[in-house]
């Protein structure tokens, strides 16, 4: 009895964390996509950027090469870097995930950077991103559109 009781209280606590925190975005085999956002497009203008954990859950290494959504007609691969105290981006060919590694695309580092939408993204609507791998089969990820709030915003 006191077993069931523990595996209740687990499985609420999975269930509960499956819901609130690491949100399931896209997964193939060997690939697993998680924690996926992107933010809010800044009134006025018809650029937005998308961030994830890329996971590479296989033995050799994945290349992620490009991106695609009906949303826009240009994704690129960014990364920030810091070159004499300035940030930058700059546009990546494509961003290499070593075997049994995750690679964290965040607002200080890596991200999709999302040109030309064809109508603004608005907090809490979602968008379906493809990413395309030179050596596996495409992930469609699912992006929660997060609010501008917080986060200063980057320009081009
Ligand atoms: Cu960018």
């Amino acid at each position: 009895m006191r077993n069931i009781f523990l595996v209740l209280i687990l499985l609420f606590l999975f269930v509960n964390s499956a819901f609130a925190g690491t949100v399931f975005s896209g997964q193939n085999t060997e690939v697993l996509i998680e924690n996926s956002f992107a933010r809010e497009s800044i009134p006025g203008t018809s650029i937005s950027s998308a961030y994830m954990t890329i996971s590479n859950l296989s033995a050799k290494d994945l290349r992620l090469i490009s991106a695609s959504s009906t949303v826009s007609d240009r994704i690129e691969i960014h990364e920030h870097t810091m070159a004499n105290g300035l940030m930058r981006m700059r546009q990546r060919d494509h961003v290499d995930i070593s075997a049994k590694d995750s690679m964290l695309f965040q607002p200080s580092g890596f991200h999709l950077m999302i040109f030309d939408l064809k109508q603004p993204l608005k907090a809490k609507e979602n968008i379906i991103i493809t990413l395309h791998f030179d050596d596996q089969p495409n992930i469609d990820v699912n992006y929660i559109i997060k609010g501008l709030k917080q986060k200063k915003h980057h320009h081009h």
